[in-house]
Order: C-alpha cells, then sequence, then structure tokens
C-alpha cells in the first residue's frame, strides 16, 4: 500500500478538481466465483459488452442496501464498477499532471484506466490515489474499471473468515466476523479526477503551538513531487496565514522550501466546543512555490504550484494524570460512533454529517471516537470547525490471532490513518485498537512492538486503545498506552436487567485501572439497547425508560469519579442506532443509540444533553 496521496485534493490557482461521484455501472461477480471478472477480462471492455446484468450503482454509497437484491446485500466476494469521463487536451497543453482519488473502497481495489491496471489498494476507510497522465485519453473519453472485493480474513484489518457452506444451491460463501456492525462495502468515498502542475507541492505536516501570551506557532514540513529540477537557490515558498474573514495573520517568504516556522501574534486559538466562545476557530494557511525569474528590476517569478488547508493552532500535551487543551485539563463527553445510516451504509453523505453536527451540538457532545475506523476527511473537517475533538481509531476490532503479517497490516494501517490526520486540530490521540483478545499472552509482544511503533509517529499525541477485560492485570494492552480506555456494559451484558449493579462497579472498576497503570483513565462504551417508543414501568430491558435509568445510574459514577480528575472522559455507545449482521440478538440492528438510525431523539438523549451541557464549561 503506497503512502502517497494522502493530501486532501484542493482547488487553487494551480490545480482543478473534478468529481467522478454520480451513478456508475455495477456487475457482480457470482458469489461462487470471486476471480470470475479477472478470468473474463471485464477491464478489457465496457462491462455492458459482456452481456451480464449491469446494475446502476450510485457514488458515493455501500452497494449492499440501495437496491431490493438480497444477493446484492448479503454478497461475499467481488464487484466490479466502472464509469467513463472527459479529460480536456488542455490538460496536456499546460503540462498538468492528472490524478485520481479514491476517499476510500472497502476493502480491496484494483483500478483499471482503459484496461491498463494502474494501482491495487486494501484497508477499506483510508485514502488512496494515482497518477494517471499516461494512462488517460486527452480530449477523449476514458473508461475506468474497479474490482472491489469485500472478503475480509486472518489477516484484513479487522478480521474474517470467508467460510463455505452447503445451501439449496450448491454451496454458498459466508464472510463471518466478530464485530457486530454490517461488513458494509462499495466505493463508500468521493472520487476525485484533479490536476497538479508538473513540479507540485505533494505533502504538507503541520504541528502548532500557542504560548501564555497567545503567541502562535506553526511548525511546517513539505514534500515536493518532482523536486530535481527545481534550482533550490532561485525558488522559495510563500507562506501566508489567512484568517476567517481572509485577513493575512502572518506570512512568511521562505528560501528554504522543505521546513519553515511561522509566527502568529495575537493568535486565536482553536478550542474544543462549549469551552470558549468561538470553538473551531480554522485560518486557512497558504502555500506558494515561487520559481524566482526575471531580473532584480523586473522580476518574474513564476507561480509553480499553490496548496491551501486549514489549519486549527493549538497546544495538546498530557501526564499522568490528564490531557489537557491549551493547557486547559479536558474533560471528554462523546459517543462511539459509526458512519451508518438507511440506504446508503457506509456511503458519505453531506446531509447525514450536517445533521449529524447538528446533534452533536445540540446534545452539548465536546467529542467522540472513530469506533471502529477511520471516518471520512470531510468529517475530520466538520470536527476542526464546529471544536469536536476525535479519538481517532483505526480498524482493529476484536483481534484474536497475533500473529508477524497482521502486524505488519496494523502497523501500515496506522502509519496511512497518522499520515491522513496528523494535520486535523481536533484529533487528539490515537486508538489503536477495540477489544482485542488481550488476555492472550501473545498480545503483550504484539501489542508492545505496536505501540513502540505508532508512538514514533504519533506527530504530538497521545496512544489510547479500548480495553474489555475483566481485570485490569489481565490485559496485556494497556500499559503500553498513554490513555488508559476501557469498554464495560454494566446493567447490560453484566447483570443484564441489574440496574442498581452500575454506580458500585463501574466507581470501582475505573479505580482499579488508575491503580494498576497509574494513568489517566477514560470510559469508550456504556450503555443498552432501546427500541424507541416502548415504554415500560418499572424500567425493563430494551424499554427507552431502561435506558435513561442506566444512564443516570452511570452518571452518578461518574460524578464521584470525576472528582479524581485521572478520569477524564465518558462515551456513550452509541450515538445512533445501526445494521448489524443478521443475528437472533438484534433486533434491527444494535440499537444502543441516543439517537434513531433517523438522527431522532430517544428519552435518553433529553437526559444526556441536560448533563452534557451542565458539564460543558466546567475544567
Ligand atoms: C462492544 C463493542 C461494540 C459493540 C458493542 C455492543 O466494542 O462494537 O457494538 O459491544 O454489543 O463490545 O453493543
Amino acid at each position: 500500500n503506497p503512502t502517497v496521496g494522502l493530501l486532501y485534493p484542493r482547488e487553487s490557482n494551480t490545480r482543478e478538481v473534478r468529481s467522478l461521484d454520480g451513478i456508475w455501472n455495477l456487475l457482480r461477480s457470482n458469489a461462487s466465483d470471486p476471480l470470475q471478472g479477472i478470468r473474463e477480462k471485464w477491464y478489457k471492455e465496457n462491462l455492458r459488452a459482456t452481456n451480464h446484468e449491469i446494475t446502476l450503482m450510485p457514488v458515493p454509497a455501500s452497494y449492499n442496501d440501495v437496491t431490493v437484491d438480497q444477493r446484492l446485500r448479503d454478497h461475499v466476494g467481488t464487484v466490479w464498477y466502472e464509469r467513463h469521463f472527459f479529460v480536456p487536451s488542455r490538460w496536456r497543453k499546460e503540462r498538468m499532471r492528472v490524478w485520481l482519488r479514491f476517499g476510500s473502497i472497502h476493502y480491496e481495489a484494483i483500478v483499471w484506466i482503459n484496461g491498463q491496471t494502474t494501482m491495487r489498494h486494501s484497508f477499506g476507510h483510508l485514502p488512496f490515489e494515482v497518477e494517471i497522465s499516461s494512462y488517460v485519453n486527452y480530449g477523449s473519453e476514458n473508461r475506468i474499471t474497479i474490482m472491489v472485493d469485500n472478503r475480509l480474513n486472518n489477516h484484513t484489518i479487522p478480521q474474517g473468515q470467508v467460510v463455505k457452506q452447503v445451501n439449496d444451491d450448491g454451496f454458498a460463501y459466508i464472510q463471518t466476523y466478530t464485530f457486530d456492525f454490517f461488513n458494509y462495502a462499495g466505493i463508500h468515498r468521493s472520487v476525485h479526477l484533479y490536476t497538479t502542475p508538473p513540479t507540485y507541492i505533494s505533502d504538507v505536516e503541520l504541528k502548532t503551538q500557542v504560548s501564555r501570551n497567545l503567541i502562535g506557532r506553526i511548525d511546517y514540513r513539505l514534500w515536493l513531487g518532482n523536486a530535481e529540477v527545481l534550482d533550490v537557490k532561485s525558488t522559495h515558498v510563500l507562506v501566508k496565514l489567512l484568517d476567517k474573514s481572509g485577513n493575512v495573520a502572518a506570512h512568511q517568504i521562505n528560501r528554504d522550501i522543505r521546513n519553515g516556522t511561522l509566527l502568529v501574534p495575537n493568535v486565536k486559538p482553536w478550542w474544543p466546543y462549549l469551552m470558549n466562545p468561538d470553538p473551531g476557530y480554522m485560518y486557512t494557511l497558504e502555500f506558494q512555490l515561487i520559481a524566482e525569474g526575471g531580473t532584480e528590476a523586473e522580476p518574474n517569478n513564476e507561480l509553480l504550484d499553490a496548496y491551501r488547508l486549514p489549519v486549527g493552532i493549538r497546544n495538546l500535551s498530557w501526564n499522568k494524570d490528564g490531557l489537557f487543551l491549551n493547557n486547559k485539563p479536558l474533560y471528554l463527553r462523546g459517543f462511539g460512533r459509526h458512519e451508518d445510516s438507511d440506504i446508503r451504509g457506509k456511503g458519505l453523505d453531506n446531509a447525514l454529517l450536517t445533521r449529524d453536527f447538528s446533534l452533536l451540538r445540540w446534545v452539548g457532545a465536546n467529542a467522540y471516537r472513530t469506533s471502529h475506523y477511520p471516518y471520512s476527511e470531510e468529517s475530520m473537517q466538520f470536527a476542526d470547525q464546529h471544536g469536536i475533538m476525535i479519538i481517532d481509531e483505526c480498524a482493529s476490532v476484536n483481534t484474536d490471532l497475533f500473529e508477524p503479517e497482521l502486524l505488519v497490516n496494523h502497523m501500515s494501517y496506522l502509519e496511512q490513518l497518522i499520515h491522513r490526520d496528523r494535520n486535523h486540530a481536533s484529533v487528539i490521540a490515537w486508538s489503536i485498537a477495540n477489544e482485542p483478545r488481550t488476555k492472550k499472552k501473545a498480545a503483550e509482544a504484539y501489542f508492545g512492538a505496536l505501540a513502540n511503533y505508532t508512538r514514533g509517529i504519533a506527530q504530538g499525541r497521545p496512544l489510547t486503545a479500548a480495553s474489555n477485560v475483566d481485570k485490569p492485570s489481565e490485559c496485556m494492552m494497556s500499559q503500553f498506552l498513554d490513555i488508559i480506555g476501557f469498554n464495560r456494559y454494566n446493567a447490560w451484558y453484566h447483570n443484564a436487567g441489574r440496574t442498581d449493579m452500575i454506580v458500585q462497579p463501574m466507581y470501582d472498576e475505573a479505580k482499579n485501572w488508575r491503580d494498576r497503570y497509574q494513568k489517566p483513565v477514560i470510559l469508550f462504551e456504556y450503555g443498552g439497547d432501546t427500541i424507541e417508543g416502548y415504554h415500560t414501568l418499572p424500567a425493563f430491558i430494551w424499554s427507552e425508560e431502561y435506558q435513561t435509568t442506566l444512564f443516570s445510574k452511570h452518571f452518578k459514577a461518574f460524578d464521584r469519579l470525576r472528582e479524581l480528575k485521572w478520569f477524564i472522559g465518558e462515551f456513550v455507545w452509541n450515538f445512533a442506532d445501526f445494521k448489524t449482521e443478521q443475528a437472533f440478538t438484534r433486533v434491527g440492528g444494535n440499537k444502543k443509540g441516543v439517537f434513531t438510525r433517523n438522527r431522532q431523539p430517544k428519552d435518553a438523549a433529553h437526559l444526556l444533553r441536560k448533563r452534557y451541557h451542565a458539564l460543558a464549561w466546567k475544567l
């Protein structure tokens, strides 16, 4: 997997961006024959020419729930996507490089342009790109064909198994997995065609700080493509920081075209929601790469490339007792979430994103964990702008095998995630796993190596993970973390129905984690399934009354814990109801949402709102 292409495509005076979103053709391979399309060379010609049945498929979206075809919903194996697009001949005249970039495809993708293989990428939920300048026909039509494989195995992140089982038609492949969310697949995020000049800014890394007297500092690093052709003595970078109203807040001409520092007097720091009257303050940082020409009297400079990106300026630090933003201790009020909605599955939907952030603000949350995989880049931009802090999780869920090949993929996954998200002010921690089977002895070497590697590339953020072992001393992973996270379902998976068995066990368990590791502690998951509109008195499991009772009991425990300082946050499982695989423990999916899948509140949302708003502003 390449580690380039993680810079978000943005227009500028040197770059064009075109969307390839829309309606594509889809062809499902025979369920018993995932390699059918490769054998029959479906990439060689239009999919329609294969004479197989074509379905029209929106991009971005999961393909599973948009039609009424059960075979497509439950498909295990490969599907093929295809569309046509034009490349203007002007792009060749102007010597533009042409790039094709995917926000994410689940799980593995092979991409052909006009019948030629251009790239392969696995790992859902992460972007990838390829330069296609030499594959496209300028001034005429081009064809893009993609094979998407949704199968998970022992070395994918997360893991799953494909098993062959006898059915009424002979046999079927069944995908099994240990996590509960539905294994949606397809082109989940936007597809972009974009251009860069021949010599271009290929990557940017930012680190920010705010001093006590409000001087902001941005340390940047630039990577350039095709830099060999540059005469470094006559090249410089013009750096401009624009405030929200577009005024220049700081600028610099730097003859070092790779590294620099920008100081911002009287900076407006980035603050979380309800911690400052103007949360989520974002500047725009512009880099212009300039080749100097002409004479001193008559300079004739050439703009080689320009790239601008949003930046929030803040400090993040932590110690054994807490996590601090701009030197203020944080208490995180939030959720575990999913990218999930009716019909579109895990497909990016800006209307849904806007609704979700509106709800997050309404309920008074200031944080969420991207359980259990990286969320869209657009959602990360929303989080920056709304002052919502992100625990950024990679897609490792319920890992049970601790083999070297898996470790390598896990490391590579974290590298790509950190690479993608390192410039977001909202990201306050990396979560390296959710509920791995860390009681196993083999977990110790595995997580020791993983944490060590990740710490080396962590870009000023602490490491965390969600553990669910019963006894802190049995966890072979948490010793390697900076923030101890745990998941616990008191009165649900533990002592179902017993809301009198929450306050003390929750308090004791958090304390046990603290006693054992002497690090800040956060609860990443608690909750119970709730059918909206189902009411019972006295409270009975699955009813709205039960969820509110369960929450209020937890709040009692949290209030006692909060006095102890090192308890730094409470995350409800889950923000909204979400789809799961078909199982007799789930009625229409996982119903632990505070909001329905349609993003309307259950009773518990109102209760939580009171609490989250009451906790806000308190440091
Ligand atoms: C937890 C998992 C989460 C599940 C939740 C549940 O971390 O992914 O959805 O259980 O069962 O153990 O609701």
